[in-house]
């Protein structure tokens, strides 16, 4: 190595990486030793940390700070004015003081939804929500965009999700005990490379590469052949989107007709399932869901799915379904009838059987390792109290007052005078941008802390330069893995930026409260409180943590292996009286009493296929015949270093590339390569065209992540350019039960744009 180079470990949230940094920038990343198998998107470090669309100095917009009204309606086409730090923060404080004092403290939106960086003290939301509890409280958001619609529903039938999450069956069960894995929405490994809160080792190639040497045979339900890995050979089966729960019931059919059930199992430790038989058996509604109902409405062949019932009962089955599926109108449903499915195979606790979700969602999902909950920063109480389900945002934002359902409660929208967004992208993440747009213009203020001048940046009024993760030490350790790292400061600070937690603390010396916020500790010595805060909790577990500073000069901390095999539910199906699971009824309940007394029109009592807003076989298919998916990105995270040089090399004339089926592209002029305009009555955007046989004919490919840039930012209804599906999305809840968002159901269509007429 030459001698002016010098090595960092640093951590992110695909992995774990040693820096190499010569001349003050980063000119080598290389995964470390304990990962098998490192993410290839590591190497977005190499430019984007220091790439030039880094904020340098605080900034306020120039209506902002010059007109009376402030220009609210110029949020987002507006130049920013540069001010020296001592001056942005009093303006941010003194406005956050007005709000508080005038509104209330409801009126400071600070749910901040988003994935930021790996590191524990220095979580961006983390440290906003203990600056704002400290000030009174602000208005807060609920659940994930991830996972919004299992986080509510699944605690009313199984368990809650945090524990689920944590718990269910690990690849180790099935590589030894399973011999069919039907898997919902396929395993895409490119999802593998991410884990919240960051990952060390990358094992799920390998754990699906074990299965598949011990016999485990796959069956993907999927439009697309790619949702696995081809290796795999799995079978097939290309349902339309969104008709997922048709699916599964043509299945169950088939289960209870011939009588391939246990109704045993049924009987001892499911609540309802007779509610569920006279609905399956079209008692109830008069449809019968048989295999023909189910394989119209998916469009898939019936033998195939009788074929499959069959295998499902025959053989150890364990059954997997993307949390895809339940981003989608009705999310809920797919969740409850997989757990229904398996109930009727009566496999649920059995090594190896049963269900579990997300086996490709992030790379942590189905590993082995210890469950340790680290100490974290404390964010104290919110005295205000309140929160909203995290994908409502726009709905909050433009009807103040309005109330709505959700879980059984209803919730009252709040009259949002300031956002505070601190390491998340609502133009990135959220549902029908252009909606958003509108809706994000009516609050006085918009105060945002960026690395970058990301899309959300720019829709601000001031914007705080924040350090990356490079440019700071923290301590990198997550719930899920099974290593502690010590992060490095790689780099110096670049500009003006400043960590999160020095904004915070700087708001809080305006405020009158910078001691209580800091607690008078150096950002070091926060990072040594945290690892000895944790050790209390390794004695519990009947292991000890070295010393900190060891720890530091270590680099590294391997926590000890799990200590005992448990497998998912196995308690509970030997005493279900004994063990009950934390449901109202104690079993696992294929019908709910609760759900039922809610009342709700789109959520009934027991899994059922509902019609979703817009799917293929669905009216508006004959204006929009294509349904667009937009899953996660391979070359990033979600819309993390979008700007970096690997991810733009997986650009088409750097438009985000649209995956479609050769037939549909020639049946529309459209060869590889071509620009094309993706558009429905929500919005339209640019995406550069790749040609996938390997997919249904009515399916199109957008990932996320692409940076918003509309071509008039002044306008609602403007043509996006870089490819952020999230122009096309519709932006309303699952159900009245969990409002979770809904981006996977969508229906669009697809035109050569002519590139000379932009
Ligand atoms: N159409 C569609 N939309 C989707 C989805 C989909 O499937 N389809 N998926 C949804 C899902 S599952 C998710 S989780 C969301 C993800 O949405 P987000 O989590 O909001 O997306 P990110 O791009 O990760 O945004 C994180 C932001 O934090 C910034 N950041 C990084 N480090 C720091 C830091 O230290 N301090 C500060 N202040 N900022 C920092 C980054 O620059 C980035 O702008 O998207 C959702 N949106
Ligand atoms: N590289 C990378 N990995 C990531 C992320 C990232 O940004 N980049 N983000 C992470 C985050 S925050 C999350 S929440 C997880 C998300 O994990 P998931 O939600 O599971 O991921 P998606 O990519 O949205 O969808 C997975 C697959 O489901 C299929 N699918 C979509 N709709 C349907 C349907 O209706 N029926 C069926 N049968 N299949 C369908 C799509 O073909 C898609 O490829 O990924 C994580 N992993
Ligand atoms: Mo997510």
């Amino acid at each position: 190595m030459n001698k002016d180079v010098r090595r960092y470990r640093t951590a992110t949230q695909w992995g774990v990486y040693d820096l190499e940094v010569g001349d003050n920038s980063i000119v080598g990343v290389t995964g470390i030793d304990a990962d098998p198998n490192p993410a290839p998107m590591g190497d977005l470090l190499l430019d984007g940390v220091q790439h030039h669309t880094r904020i340098q100095r605080p900034a306020i917009r120039k209506s902002w700070l010059e007109r009376k009204d402030r220009g609210r309606d110029r949020r987002g086409a507006e130049a920013f004015v540069d001010v020296p730090w001592d001056e942005a923060l009093e303006l941010a404080a003194g406005e956050l003081q007005r709000v508080k004092e005038n509104y209330g403290n409801r009126a400071i939106f600070a749910g901040s939804y988003g994935w930021a960086s790996a590191g524990r003290f220095h979580h961006a939301q983390s440290q906003l929500h203990r600056f704002l509890n400290l000030m009174g409280g602000c208005t807060r958001a609920m659940n994930s965009y991830s996972t919004a619609a299992a986080q509510v529903i699944l605690p009313h039938v199984v368990a809650p999700w945090s524990h689920m999450e944590l718990h269910q069956t690990s690849w180790q069960d099935v590589i030894e005990h399973s011999r069919l894995v039907v898997a919902f929405g396929g395993l895409p490994l490119r999802n593998t490379q991410v884990a919240y809160g960051g990952i060390t080792e990358h094992n799920s190639a390998r754990d699906m590469q074990l299965a598949n040497e011990r016999g485990v045979t796959f069956c993907n339900i999927s439009p697309l052949q790619e949702d696995v890995p081809a290796w795999l050979n799995a079978q097939t089966i290309m349902p339309r989107p969104g008709t997922d729960v048709a699916l599964m019931l043509g299945l169950a059919y088939v289960l209870e007709q011939e009588s391939l059930l246990d109704r045993e199992f049924l009987r001892t430790h499911c609540m309802g399932y007779e509610r569920f038989r006279e609905y399956l058996l079209g008692h109830s509604d008069g449809v019968a869901k048989t295999p023909d109902w189910a394989a119209q409405i998916a469009d898939v062949d019936p033998t195939e799915l009788v074929l499959l019932a069959h295998r499902m009962a025959a053989e150890r089955t364990f059954i997997t379904a993307a949390w895809s599926l339940q981003r989608a109108d009705h999310g809920e449903q797919p969740y409850w009838m997989v757990v229904t499915l398996a109930a009727m195979l009566g496999q649920i606790g059995l090594p190896g059987g049963g269900f579990g979700f997300g086996y490709a969602a992030e790379g942590f999902i189905g590993s082995n390792h210890r469950r340790f909950n680290w100490a974290t920063l404390s964010k104290g109480r919110n005295p205000a109290s309140f929160a909203i389900p995290v994908a409502r945002i726009a709905d909050m934002l433009l009807h103040p007052g309005l109330e709505i359902d959700y879980d059984g409660q209803k919730i009252t929208y709040p009259d949002t005078r300031l956002i505070y967004w601190a390491g998340g992208n609502p133009f990135h993440h959220h549902q029908d941008l252009n909606r958003l747009v509108r809706a994000w213009r009516k609050p006085d203020t918009v105060i945002v802390n960026e690395p970058w001048w990301t899309p959300t940046a720019q829709w601000a009024d001031i914007v705080f330069p924040a350090t990356t993760a490079q440019e700071r030490e923290d301590l990198c350790a997550s719930s899920h893995d099974n290593y502690a790292h010590f992060m490095q400061q790689v780099l110096p600070v670049q500009g003006q930026a400043r960590s999160d937690h020095e904004i915070f603390a700087g708001l809080a010396a305006q405020l009158g409260f910078h001691d209580a916020f800091t607690e008078g500790r150096t950002e070091r010595e926060w990072l040594q409180k945290l690892w000895q805060d944790s050790q209390p909790r390794a004695i519990q577990q009947g292991f000890e943590l070295p010393d900190f500073d060891e720890f530091v000069a270590a680099g590294q901390y391997k926590l000890p292996p799990r200590a005992r095999r448990e497998y998912w539910l196995a308690d509970f199906r030997a005493d279900p009286k004994a063990q009950p699971l934390a449901t109202p009824s104690g079993k696992l309940e294929l019908y709910s009493q609760r759900i039922e007394s809610f009342a709700y029109d789109d959520c009934p009592a027991h899994a059922a296929w509902l019609e979703p807003y817009e799917w293929l076989g669905g009216e508006q298919a004959g204006a929009y015949p294509l349904h667009l998916l937009s899953p996660q990105p391979s070359r990033r995270l979600h819309s993390q270093l979008d700007q970096s040089a690997y991810s733009q090399a997986g650009k088409i004339a750097g438009k985000e590339v649209l995956s479609m089926h050769p037939q549909a592209a020639a049946d529309r002029g459209i060869a590889e390569g071509d620009i094309v305009r993706v558009y429905n009555e929500r919005g339209a955007c640019l995406a550069g065209v790749r040609l996938d046989a390997g997919m249904r004919a009515d399916v199109v490919t957008l990932p996320t992540g692409a940076w918003f840039r509309p071509s008039d930012p002044e306008s609602e209804h403007s043509l996006e350019l870089n490819g952020n599906p999230n122009v096309l999305t519709r932006d309303h809840g699952t159900s009245k039960l969990a409002q979770g968002p809904s981006a996977h159901t969508c229906l669009v269509e697809v035109a050569l744009q002519d590139t000379e007429a932009l």
